[in-house]
């Protein structure tokens, strides 16, 4: 059975082109519930465990190093099928794919600096909103 949860955050270069309330507006227009958020910065060692599965992957370093570089608004929203019905609703990680209307291509830069993240899977959407929010973070 898929999940109601999944984690997103929006990004460092998005955070500072000031998208963030745009972002999260979208968010609940799009029928998320937001049940969780918080402004925060990774360091260099915590990106690297949170990406830690793609760290085979040839720009490992430089993403690691961007989502390092600024803060972050992490968010964890609700709907059925959530992990699913977020990602089409993003778009795709390239924002020159991504639909109209979504958020990776009202908001994202490029490849790497594609405005939102968003679980690919509910056992990493578990995993990913463990890694930023306690118990009593979340409503
Ligand atoms: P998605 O975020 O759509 O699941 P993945 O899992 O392929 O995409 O990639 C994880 C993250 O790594 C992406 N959100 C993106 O920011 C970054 N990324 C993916 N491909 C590249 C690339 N070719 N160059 C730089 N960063 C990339």
């Amino acid at each position: 059975m898929s999940g109601i949860r999944t984690y997103t955050m929006v990004k460092p270069t998005a955070m500072r082109k000031g998208y963030m309330a745009a972002i999260m507006n979208k968010i609940t227009e799009g029928g998320f519930k937001i049940v969780a958020a918080k402004m925060t910065r990774l360091s260099k060692e915590e990106a690297e465990a949170f990406y830690a599965i793609h760290s085979e992957r040839p720009f490992f370093g430089e993403l690691t190093t961007f989502m390092s570089s600024g803060p972050i608004m992490a968010i964890v929203v609700e709907k059925e099928n959530a992990v699913e019905a977020y990602r089409n609703f993003i778009g795709a990680t390239n924002p020159e794919e991504a639909e109209e209307g979504t958020i990776r291509k009202l908001y994202g830069t490029n490849i790497g600096e594609n405005a939102v993240h968003g679980s690919d899977s509910d056992e990493n959407a578990a995993n990913e909103i463990k890694f930023f929010f306690s118990d009593r973070e979340l409503f």
